[in-house]
């Protein structure tokens, strides 16, 4: 059955080779049927520059997305909050097409809006002041004029100030704001809504204005391969693990 697929939260790095392990085993059982695929952001644990794109893991990475795409398998990719960097020579490389966050998508027939969900949290204010910092083109234009080297030394350390700060906030502030939800649900007149980021992976109903729209939140891929999957008649989760499909 033709279908499509959506995936967030890879976070592939040299340093978690499980992950990209499982990364490999499910691109490679992607078969003609699978019409799209959708990563919805965060595919890398963290991009510094397209500059970035030829080291070894990177290649590996992006060879096997093109394959893919060559194959028959229409790929789509959303900047996630850690890899809003990524630009034309990446989505290049993977055969891919670059996504704005938000996307408004006619998903078999259903308005779907898809995002990545880092907009959405925002009663992290915290996060929100940095994200409005470095989504700031000139800002980016500069951070990006600076050696890979330096670039990557001041991710390291806003990585560690993140986990730092990570853990000192609440549960909740670091969930996506129910008005912010609906706010956007009514902005784009009530779509179904996929979304990752917050890897709390749920399927939420949402009764607004006299309509009742899914939310769909995907899961990351510390355990398994997670996706969900849609076809003409469905909605359904798909996890894949060393021992297959399930
Ligand atoms: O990703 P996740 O879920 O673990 O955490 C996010 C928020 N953290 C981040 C930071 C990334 O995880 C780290 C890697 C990003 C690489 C980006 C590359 C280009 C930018 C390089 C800039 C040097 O997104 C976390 C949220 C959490 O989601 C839940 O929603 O809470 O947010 C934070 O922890 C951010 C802190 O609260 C605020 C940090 C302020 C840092 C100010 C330094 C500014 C530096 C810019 C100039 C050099
Ligand atoms: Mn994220």
């Amino acid at each position: 059955m033709p279908h499509t697929l959506f995936i967030s939260d890879l976070h592939l790095s040299e340093d978690t080779p499980n992950t990209t392990k499982f990364f490999h085993q499910f691109v490679k059982q992607i078969g003609r049927d699978t019409e799209a695929l959708y990563i919805l952001g965060d595919l890398f644990e963290y991009w510094a520059g397209d500059d970035d794109l030829h080291s070894a893991f990177h290649a590996e990475i992006t060879g096997a997305l093109n394959k893919l795409s060559k194959q028959g398998t229409r790929l789509f990719i959303m900047h996630g909050n850690r890899d809003f960097l990524m630009d034309k020579q990446l989505a290049k490389a993977c055969d891919a097409t670059l996504l704005a966050d938000p996307t408004m998508l006619d998903l078999y027939g259903v308005p779907t809006l898809l995002t990545h969900g880092d907009a959405l949290c925002t009663d992290d204010t915290a996060y929100m002041a940095f994200r409005q910092q470095v989504r700031n083109t000139i800002w980016q234009q500069q951070f990006l004029a600076q050696p890979l080297t330096n670039r990557k030394a001041q991710i390291e350390q806003l990585r560690a100030r993140s986990e730092t700060e990570k853990q000192h906030k609440a549960m909740s502030i670091m969930d996506v704001n129910l008005q912010a939800v609906n706010d956007m649900l009514h902005e784009y007149n009530y779509p179904m809504m996929i979304h990752g980021h917050t890897h709390r992976p749920a399927h939420h109903l949402h009764h607004i204005d006299g309509h009742t729209c899914d939310r769909w939140v995907l899961g990351d891929w510390d355990k398994f391969a997670n996706t969900l999957y849609c076809d003409e008649s469905k909605t359904v989760w798909q996890t894949f693990s060393k021992n297959g499909l399930q």
